[in-house]
């Protein structure tokens, strides 16, 4: 048995796996390591300046011969110049996130690009849909950073009735067992975005590394909700701080405080005072090991379960 699906035709990759596109976090680094080992690496944009995330790409394309992606970060002032980079390099393809990226879709699908908006809900997706998007990345709550308000669980299954492009599942799914239930669900891929900080490969802060392996089951929690734009983080001070200022209705302050957080925590590794952006799935992830380890792991524990279910069926 093999896991192949409409997304690994589409895409050119051996595994329905797509790593999220994690800013300050999913470097070349790791995207190239996901790519060579069969998935499809992205590099987050995040708000990266435009030369340095040419480079990313540089690298990337040094590191594999396979595909590869960028996720564009729709909230970032310098998107349009973003934007017009990605072209210049023919990526192969792009993820976005944070927003609509209707006004983009043209120019990106006339460059021979494949794009794959993440969407929160059904309206989002059947929209993209209809733009001419290749694919939906539906991503629940469960996820870390910027979330929308639904779970994986009712996304997943939602979207694969309101659209006919195929459905990635995000938000949640961190081992075999979660991409198997994203294929019960009828996806025809994941995004696993948590477990990917801890690869080997990905070049954050160890310190951090280590905070996602420690993380229990009620260790995130979603701030920023006064916001407009909740965050899903790892608790700490930072998140705290936040969560005070969100309970006095403080959106413009919370907006102050957490600018450059990311980068702080990711980074500089301080793990007090930057956002530790991770999702639910952190209490899953026990260990440090190469992206190709994670892959291998999913699919053969993946496969393993739908044999089994298999067998089960009119037994
Ligand atoms: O984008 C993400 N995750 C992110 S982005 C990010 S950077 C950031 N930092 C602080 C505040 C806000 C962002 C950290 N993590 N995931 C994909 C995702 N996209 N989740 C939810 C959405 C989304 C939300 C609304 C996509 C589209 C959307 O559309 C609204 C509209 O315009 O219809």
């Amino acid at each position: 048995m093999t896991l192949k699906t409409r997304l690994t035709t589409l895409l050119g990759i051996e595994h329905p796996i797509i790593q999220g596109g994690m800013a300050w976090t999913a470097t070349a680094e790791l995207a190239g390591a996901v790519s060579s080992a069969g998935g499809l690496g992205i590099i987050g944009a995040g708000h990266m300046p435009t030369d340095l995330l040419r480079e990313q790409i540089r690298m990337a394309k040094a590191i594999t011969s396979k595909p590869f992606g960028v996720n564009l970060m729709l909230l970032t002032p310098h998107i349009d110049e973003l934007v017009q980079m990605v072209l210049d390099e023919h990526v192969p393809v792009v993820t976005t996130g944070a927003g609509n990226p209707g006004k983009y879709m043209a120019s990106l699908m006339d460059a021979g690009i494949k794009v794959i908006p993440i969407v929160p809900s059904v309206a989002l997706a059947k929209r993209m849909e209809s733009i001419g998007a290749d694919a939906v990345i539906g991503e629940g709550m469960e996820a870390g950073g910027h979330i929308g308000e639904l779970t994986t669980m009712v996304l997943t299954p939602q979207l694969v009735d309101a659209v006919d492009i195929p459905v990635v599942a995000a938000g949640g799914i961190a081992d075999g067992r979660g991409l198997a239930a994203a294929f019960a669900l009828g996806a025809e891929g994941v995004q696993v975005g948590t477990r990917f900080m801890c690869a080997s490969e990905c070049t954050i802060h160890p310190a951090v590394k280590a905070e996602v392996i420690k993380a229990k089951d009620r260790d995130t929690i979603v701030t920023g909700r006064s916001t407009g734009h909740p965050v899903r983080v790892i608790k700490n001070k930072l998140a705290r701080e936040i969560m005070e200022l969100d309970r006095d209705n403080k959106p413009e302050e919370i907006e102050a405080l957490g600018a450059g957080k990311l980068a702080l925590a990711m980074r500089q590794g301080d793990t007090a005072m930057g956002s530790l952006m991770a999702g639910q799935a952190a209490a899953m992830v026990t260990e440090i090991e190469p992206a190709a380890e994670i892959i291998t792991s999913m699919i053969a524990e993946a496969e393993e379960i739908m044999r089994t279910l298999a067998g089960r069926v009119g037994a």
